[in-house]
């Protein structure tokens, strides 16, 4: 049995996520709308802590000040009756037809200054909530046809709008950090940014790169057929991973935004292994919320809507006690001993060592005996079976 979840654990979920309502491009809604004090309410009796939103997820798009103001304060008294925070907030530039090109890097100069206004705005709300992550998910900024686009002067727009919203936030004294998510495509035949090492490598040419990190959601990496852990231990050896969205996907595919571990259960557990105990190497685990981006499938009613909500947690807690399981397996210590994982910590060279101590240890190449290093096995399949093994519940 795993517990059951507890604001300790960290869980978050936004509201556009079991809020939902099932229209894809091929079908209409399945489900009524949620009202998000709602959703506050039943994901806090679940056991989350957080709750997050796009500002078109809380107040309507095209809201006047009165109904704006309404709306905050419905979902003010819900989070005070509560206790439920908002970590991370998010702004929409991908719904309304105005951003049918993208915000920060529309053709349209126009739709782009306005983009800008957007976030501003929402990035008041969320100091005013006590948000500390602002997310940027860039779902328009990108193409379906690559002479439409001038792709150097996009990512220079990218960066103007990145760097005046750092400006921003640093100007106000707000404690608040930006994440940008990477997709490689879907709604756009190809999107900016479109994986973690791409955005990582934008973050270096911003202004401000120490205001800004990544929050890599699982089915995007695997949607371009990478390997999610390891773009999570990169984003965590870079100290950027601000924020996390945990889902589930099958392969390179559309976006499904499965239930967490309703895809690749081994690589789900190979992530929560890292993000609980860090690398085996001593490297950071992660602190920040476990963050649910995840759809309830169209095939759900709102009960449905509500256990997947559910299985996400406790689907995470239950590899989370197998991580803990596998960590203090004897045969594990054992096998990850003769797999030689520790020694990737080792440094490849000695204390005070250089090139030419290198080039003078002989043992190093003439001497070194490359047959019998060659003929060695490393054992990792038996390593992994262990890994299996744990994941089954048979060890
Ligand atoms: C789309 C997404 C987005 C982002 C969100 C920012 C609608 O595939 O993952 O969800 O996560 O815009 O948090
Ligand atoms: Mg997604
Ligand atoms: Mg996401």
């Amino acid at each position: 049995m795993a517990p059951s979840p507890t604001p300790a654990d960290k869980f978050s979920f936004g509201l556009w996520t079991v809020g939902w309502q099932g229209r894809d491009p091929f079908g209409h809604a399945t489900r009524d709308p949620l009202d998000p004090v709602e959703s506050v309410h039943r994901l806090a009796e679940l056991g989350a802590y957080g709750v997050t939103f796009h500002d078109d997820d809380l107040i309507p798009f095209g809201s006047d000040a009165a109904t704006r103001d309404a709306q905050i304060a419905r979902f003010r008294k819900a989070l005070d009756e509560t206790g439920l925070v908002v970590p991370m907030v998010t702004t929409d530039l991908f719904q309304q037809p105005v951003f049918k090109d993208g915000g920060f890097t529309s053709n349209d100069r126009d739709v782009r200054r306005y983009a800008l206004r957007k976030v501003l705005r929402n990035v008041d709300l969320a100091a005013e909530l006590g948000a500390k992550t602002f997310v940027m998910w860039g779902g328009r900024e990108g193409s379906e046809y690559d002479l439409a686009k001038d792709v150097q002067a996009a990512l220079e727009r990218y960066r103007e709008a990145v760097d005046l919203l750092c400006q921003y936030v640093i100007d106000r004294g707000y404690d608040l950090r930006f994440a940008l998510e990477p997709k490689p495509n879907e709604p756009r035949g190809d999107i900016l940014l479109p994986t973690v090492g791409h955005a990582l490598a934008f973050i270096s040419t911003l202004a401000h790169p120490e205001r800004v990190g990544v929050n890599p959601e699982v089915g995007h990496e695997q949607m371009a057929g990478l390997n999610f852990a390891h773009g999570i231990a990169q984003a965590l050896w870079q100290g950027k991973l601000f924020h996390i969205d945990l889902n589930g996907q099958r392969g390179v595919k559309y976006d499904q935004d499965l239930v967490f571990g309703h895809g690749d259960l081994i690589n789900a557990f190979a992530l929560v292994d890292l993000l609980e105990h860090g690398a085996p190497g001593g490297g950071p685990a992660y602190e920040g919320p476990r963050h649910f981006d995840y759809k309830p499938s169209r095939t759900e009613d709102i009960d449905g809507v509500w256990a997947s909500a559910a299985a996400n947690m406790r689907t995470y807690l239950l590899l989370k006690e197998r991580a803990a399981a596998f960590r203090a397996d004897p045969e594990v210590a054992e096998a990850l001993a003769a797999s030689k994982v520790a020694e990737l910590g080792v440094p490849t060279l000695g204390d005070g060592e250089g090139y030419a101590e290198l080039l003078a240890d002989t043992a190093a190449f003439e001497n070194f005996d490359v047959e019998a290093t060659a003929a060695r096995g490393f054992g990792f399949v038996r390593l992994n079976q262990l890994a299996v093994e744990h994941v089954l519940g048979a060890r």
